[in-house]
C-alpha cells in the first residue's frame, strides 16, 4: 500500500494540476508528507460518465435508471421518463439547490437586519445610511416625509430626509417578501428594465417568493409529475431569477448597509499573506457574520495582548473564498486563496485556526487539518463536519464564538505548531472592491456619477462589450488556468470584465486586477483604463455580488443608447471552472436575465437532445439569453466575442462612433450628485 502510495506520488506533475504557484508548492509538500487532497482524490477518481451526462435518475426506487448517453433515445427510464425529462429534472434540482443555498444566506442577513433594526442584536449596526436610502428608494419606500413650514408668513410644503430606523423597518418588511410571497413580485423586480420584465411576464417567470419557487421546482421534479422540459426549464428561470433578483441581491444589500458598500482599494492576495511568528486565523466560507465579528476578536487590545504573551508577533486575520473576497473588497483583510487552495493552504502548517461557516467547505479539510494540528471549526448550525469542532456563532453575541477561536488559534501557536512550517512567500497586491454604486462614481466623476460614460465608451466601440468571469475553481481542469486564459483573451479584444468570487482571486494572483494589467488589454479598453486609472478587470466581490453584475446591466440599460432590455446589452458571462450547484443556479439566472452564459469543464446535458437546444438555442428566441459551452478558454472567450459582436451589430454600434449619446451640452446638463 505504502509503495503504491509512493509509486503515484512520484506520476503527478503537479504543475498540471495548477498554475497557482503556491498552491503547486503546498501540493509537493503535501504529497512528500503523505498527506491526500482534493486534487489527487480527483486524479484517481474519474467522473462517472452516466452521470456526468445527467443521463441518470434516481428519483423514485423503481430505478435507479440509467440511459445511454451515447444514444439518449434508445431508451427512456421505468416510469417512461425521456432523457430530455431526466435531464431536464437533474438541472432542475440544481437550480433549486443552489438557489436554496443564496435565498437562504440572503435571509439569515435579513434575520440579522430586522433584529439591528429592532435592537434585539447589538454588535451589528447600520453602517451605510446612504444605500439602506438608496435601496429603500428603488423599491418604492419613501425616504423623505412632507412637511408644512411657515415661511414668510406662509405655510410651505417641504421636504425632509425620513428617519433611518423608520424606514429601515420597513425595507425590512418589503424584503422578506423575496423570500415568503407566495402571489405577486419579489420587491427587486423594479430595478429590472421594464422590457426585460415584460418578456418575463409573458414567460410566466417573474418570481412570487423564492420559497414557494423552490418548493414548486422539487414539487415538479418528483416522480410523475412535470414531464415537459420546456415547461421545467420555465420554473428553472423563475426559481433562478429568484436567487439572482431575490436572495443574492438581498444578501448583497443588506451586507452593505451593515458593514459598507465596498470602495476600491489595495489589498493582497496568496498565501504569502500568512505570517509564521503571527497567530494565524483563517476565515472560510459566505456569511460576513463571522468575519466581521472575527475582525473585532483580533482587534480586541486584550486578545493581542493574550497572543503576545503566547510569543507571537500578533494575531494575523486572513480570508479564503467568498466571505474572503467579501472581506477583502470591503476592508481590505488579506487573502490566502480561492476554493481549490483551501486544502494546500493548512499544508503550510501556519494556520492555527480555520473557522468556517457555510459553503463551499471541503470535508477533506477536516483531515488536512488535523494532519497539521491545525483547529478546524464549524460555526453555523447548518454545516457541522466530523472532526471539527462546532462553536456556534450566535449573532446575538458573537463575541463569544470568534473570542473563543481566537484563545484556540493562541493555545495552538504556543504549544501545538509543528516543527516544519513553510508559508510560499508570494503576495498579490490588486485592486478590490468595485461596487456597482462605485463604476457608476469612477467612470461619471465625484460631479457627474453616471453610466454614460461607459455606455458612451461601448457605443464608441473603444469598450467592445462587458463580461461577468465569475465563479469556482474545480481541480477536474488546472486550476485557475481557464480563468486568466479566458480574461486575458477577453481583455485583448476590449472587453471590460467584471469579476467576483474564485474567479476574482485567480485574476488577482495572476496579476490582472491592478490598472498597469491595461498593458494585456486591447487598444480601445487600454486607453479607457488609462484616462480613468482602473484596471481592465473589475473585482466585484463575492459570489452573491453577482447581484450587482444584474444592477450594472440594468443600470446601463436605463441610461440608454443600448437597448431597451438586458438581452439587448453587448454582454456576456462565463464560468469556466464551475462545479457547484449555486454556480448552476447563478448560470441560468444569467440567461434568464437575457444574457450569453457560457460555461466551461462540463455540462449537465447531452449536445444533440432537445432539452440541450432548449437551453443553448431556444431560450434566446423566447427573448432570455442562452447557455453556452466550451472547454478551451480561447474557444470560450471567441464564443463570447461573437455574441458581444452580433449584439453590436443589432444595436447598429459596428463602426466607431457611430452614435452619439451625449456631447459637451448634455455633460454640462448632467445633475451634479
Ligand atoms: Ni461561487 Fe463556487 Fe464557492 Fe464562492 Fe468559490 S467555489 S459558486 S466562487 S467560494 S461560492
Amino acid at each position: 500500500m505504502a509503495e503504491a502510495k509512493e509509486k503515484k506520488k512520484k506520476e503527478y506533475n503537479w504543475n498540471e494540476f495548477s498554475i497557482c504557484e503556491t498552491t503547486v508548492m503546498m501540493l509537493k509538500k503535501a504529497a512528500e508528507d503523505g498527506v491526500e487532497t482534493a486534487f489527487v482524490r480527483a486524479a484517481e477518481m474519474k467522473p462517472c460518465p452516466i452521470g456526468a451526462d445527467s443521463a441518470c435518475c434516481k428519483h423514485c426506487s423503481m430505478g435507479p435508471c440509467r440511459l445511454n448517453p451515447k444514444d439518449p433515445y434508445s431508451r427512456t427510464g421505468v416510469c417512461g421518463a425521456t432523457i430530455d425529462t431526466i435531464a431536464a429534472r437533474n438541472f432542475a434540482r440544481m437550480v433549486a439547490s443552489g438557489a436554496a443555498a443564496h435565498t437562504d444566506h440572503g435571509m439569515s442577513m435579513l434575520d440579522i437586519f430586522r433584529e439591528v433594526v429592532h435592537g434585539t442584536i447589538k454588535d451589528y449596526k447600520i453602517k451605510d445610511e446612504v444605500k439602506l436610502r438608496e435601496v429603500a428608494k428603488s423599491i418604492g419606500i419613501e425616504v423623505e416625509i412632507k412637511k408644512k413650514v411657515k415661511r414668510d408668513g406662509r405655510e410651505v410644503e417641504v421636504k425632509e430626509p425620513r428617519d433611518t430606523l423608520e424606514i429601515a423597518k420597513e425595507l425590512c418588511e418589503e424584503l422578506e417578501k423575496t423570500y415568503t410571497q407566495v402571489e405577486g413580485e419579489i420587491p427587486f423586480v423594479k430595478r429590472v428594465p421594464p422590457k426585460t420584465v415584460e418578456t418575463w411576464r409573458k414567460l410566466g417567470i417573474v418570481p412570487r417568493g423564492s420559497m414557494r419557487e423552490i418548493m414548486e421546482l422539487m414539487h415538479r421534479t418528483h416522480i410523475g409529475v412535470d414531464q415537459h422540459y420546456e415547461n421545467i426549464v420555465r420554473q428553472c428561470s423563475r426559481t433562478a431569477l429568484s436567487d439572482g433578483w431575490g436572495g443574492s441581491m438581498v444578501a448583497t444589500e443588506i451586507s452593505d448597509i451593515l458593514y459598507g458598500t465596498p470602495k476600491p482599494l489595495v489589498a493582497p492576495v496568496n498565501m504569502g499573506a500568512l505570517k509564521e511568528d503571527h497567530v494565524n486565523i483563517i476565515v472560510h466560507g459566505h456569511e460576513p457574520n463571522l468575519f466581521e465579528s472575527m475582525i473585532d476578536s483580533v482587534n480586541d487590545p486584550k486578545l493581542i495582548e493574550k497572543a503576545k504573551e503566547a510569543g507571537a508577533a500578533g494575531i494575523n486575520l486572513t480570508g479564503m473564498c467568498c466571505s474572503g473576497t467579501e472581506v477583502l473588497s470591503r476592508h481590505g483583510v488579506p487573502h490566502v486563496g480561492n476554493f481549490m487552495s483551501t486544502e494546500a493552504v493548512l499544508v503550510t502548517g501556519a494556520v492555527d485556526a480555520m473557522a468556517v461557516d457555510v459553503q463551499c467547505i471541503k470535508q477533506g479539510l477536516a483531515t488536512v487539518a488535523k494532519c497539521y494540528g491545525t483547529y478546524l471549526f464549524t460555526t453555523n448550525p447548518r454545516c457541522w463536519i466530523e472532526g471539527a469542532e462546532h462553536i456556534e456563532l450566535d449573532e446575538k453575541n458573537p463575541r463569544e464564538c470568534t473570542d473563543k477561536i481566537v484563545e484556540k488559534a493562541i493555545e495552538r501557536f504556543k504549544s501545538k505548531r509543528p516543527e516544519k512550517i513553510v508559508i510560499p512567500q508570494r503576495v498579490d497586491m490588486g485592486v478590490h472592491g468595485f461596487s456597482h454604486e462605485y463604476i457608476n462614481y469612477m467612470l461619471g466623476g465625484t460631479f457627474r456619477a453616471s453610466y454614460k460614460p461607459l455606455n458612451e465608451n461601448i457605443i464608441n466601440g473603444k469598450i467592445r462589450g462587458v463580461a461577468g468571469v465569475v465563479g469556482c475553481t474545480n481541480p477536474r481542469v488546472r486550476h485557475d488556468w481557464v480563468h486568466v486564459e479566458l480574461v486575458k483573451e477577453l481583455i485583448k479584444h476590449d472587453v471590460l470584465v467584471v469579476q467576483t468570487g474564485c474567479s476574482q482571486i485567480a485574476l488577482a494572483k495572476a496579476g490582472l486586477l491592478k490598472p498597469d494589467a491595461a498593458v494585456l488589454a486591447g487598444d480601445g479598453l487600454a486607453e479607457v483604463c488609462e484616462t480613468v486609472g482602473m484596471p481592465p478587470v473589475l473585482g466585484c466581490g463575492s459570489c452573491v455580488d453577482n447581484s450587482r453584475i444584474l444592477i450594472a446591466c440594468a443600470e446601463i440599460v436605463k441610461t440608454g443608447g443600448l437597448g431597451e432590455s438586458i438581452a439587448d446589452l453587448p454582454a456576456a458571462g462565463a464560468a469556466p471552472e464551475w462545479m457547484s450547484e449555486k454556480a448552476i443556479s447563478i448560470g441560468h439566472y444569467f440567461v434568464a436575465s437575457g444574457l450569453y452564459t457560457v460555461f466551461g469543464v462540463t455540462f449537465p446535458a447531452i449536445k444533440g437532445t432537445k432539452f440541450y437546444k432548449h437551453l443553448f438555442e431556444e431560450l434566446e428566441e423566447l427573448g432570455l439569453g442562452k447557455w453556452g459551452f466550451a472547454e478551451d478558454p480561447i474557444e470560450m472567450a471567441h464564443m463570447m466575442i461573437a455574441h458581444i459582436d452580433k449584439k453590436r451589430e443589432a444595436l447598429g454600434i459596428t463602426g466607431p462612433r457611430e452614435r452619439k449619446l451625449f456631447d459637451m451640452a448634455d455633460r454640462r446638463a448632467l445633475d451634479v450628485v
